[in-house]
């Protein structure tokens, strides 16, 4: 494989559609994206696309990468994250995170399987702590760890209005906002919180009173699991009034839409003029329990990332257009996590491209190497 790729007659969503364009990569970022480009160079991989639609990579903002659960006991730990399995979905850039179990699961562990899944060809980030407050950070500090630790561009996920949250007070919130806001702008990182919101009829009252009541910029705070229920996703779309962005957890393929999931929030977000400002993640390798009224986990399901791309699909089925729903998995997350070079098709651009046909993958590359080739995945893995 040479380091310069010429895809030839994609359909381009970049994610903006921009019809059939050959895409020329050099190395790991597109060069360019044009209509007949013809290039003489040795080495050269040429792909033909016609017949196949090109997005970007997808970008998944809140992934298990070592696995999570726990909840009903220690038989209900859930499995960590194959980078096969990204690959298959296109997924290739995607955002670590600890969940309820941030004793048997470490912030070392989390950091070493985001080098091996970058090993492994797709980019990766963590976030530093876990549901809990006070926050298990690398080194004592929030903020130290966004500043010192490459890999870590905020806090997450911190839970709230959640019978599993440690309660925290609205102070305790609020500095861990303010620490992760300064630890981003002195290391050029989006120094964002991830908050798993809860069922708790609290929602994100704490977020709107930081917003406006504080000098702290609403773009630090990320909300996710927020198509939980119709009320609390009608409280974000307020909040993206405000100027916010709310992640919604992709519905998983073997789950079922029940009274309100993740594709009627999309078609509610679209129809209020708010669809740039909602994301959607997967929660994969995460545990989806579920609980009786007396807070017993009755019952668990396994994330996946598989649940990104399905999710795209059910919206683009149900009539959304399909660049505005693309954006919630590519352009608006590589917005929120400040990735100047991510989430679109063009020059400049990391070379992240899945080519599909019908939602069906059949080529992935990522910072210019194949990781997928018709359909099948590439090895070497360094990692499995
Ligand atoms: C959600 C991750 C939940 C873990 O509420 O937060 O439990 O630590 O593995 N998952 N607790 C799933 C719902 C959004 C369906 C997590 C989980
Ligand atoms: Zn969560």
């Amino acid at each position: 494989m040479g380091l310069v790729k010429l895809l030839k007659n994609a359909e381009v969503f970049s994610p903006k559609p921009v019809g059939k364009k050959d895409i020329l990569i050099v190395g790991n970022k597109i060069a360019v994206v044009e209509s007949d480009i013809s290039v003489n160079v040795p080495d050269l991989d040429i792909i033909n696309a016609s017949g196949l639609i090109a997005i970007p990579g997808l970008i998944d903002t809140h992934v298990h990468f070592l696995g999570g659960g726990g909840e009903g006991g220690f038989s209900t730990r859930t499995p960590e994250l194959d980078p096969r399995d990204c690959i298959v979905n296109g997924v290739t850039t995607l955002v670590g995170c600890l969940g309820t179990d941030g004793i048997t699961r470490s912030l070392d562990s989390l950091y070493a399987k985001a080098k091996a899944l970058e090993e492994c060809g797709l980019t990766t980030f963590i976030y530093t702590g876990s549901y809990r407050v006070p926050p298990v950070t690398f080194t004592g500090s929030v903020q130290r760890d966004i500043v010192l630790i490459d890999k870590v561009i905020g806090v997450g996920e911190i839970a709230i209005s959640d019978h599993r949250s440690s309660q925290p007070t609205y102070e305790e919130i609020l500095r861990i906002v303010a620490d992760a806001r300064v630890g981003g702008m002195l290391s050029g990182k989006p120094g964002i919180v991830n908050f798993h919101v809860g069922a708790g009829r609290k929602g994100i009252e704490y977020l709107f009173k930081i917003a406006e009541e504080t000098e702290i910029l609403i773009q630090h705070l990320y909300p996710t699991h927020m198509s939980r229920s119709k009320k609390l996703f009608e409280e974000g779309l307020r909040f993206c009034e405000l100027g916010g962005v709310i992640d919604i957890t992709a519905l998983q393929p073997f789950e079922k839409e029940e009274n309100f999931g993740p594709v009627d929030a999309l078609v509610m977000a679209y129809e209020n003029g708010l669809i740039d400002a909602v994301t959607i993640s997967s929660d994969a390798q995460g545990s989806l329990p579920v609980f009786d009224d007396k807070g017993n986990m009755v019952g668990f399901k396994v994330g996946s990332v598989a649940a990104l791309l399905h999710t795209v699909k059910l919206a683009v089925e149900k009539g959304l257009p399909q660049e505005l729903i693309l954006k919630t998995v590519t352009l608006t997350p590589a917005k929120v996590l400040r990735l100047k070079y991510k989430g679109k098709i063009e020059k400049g651009y990391d070379a992240d491209i899945v080519l599909m046909e019908d939602f069906h993958i059949k080529w992935v590359i990522s910072k210019g190497k194949f990781l997928m080739v018709e359909g099948n995945v590439v090895e070497p893995f360094k990692v499995m």
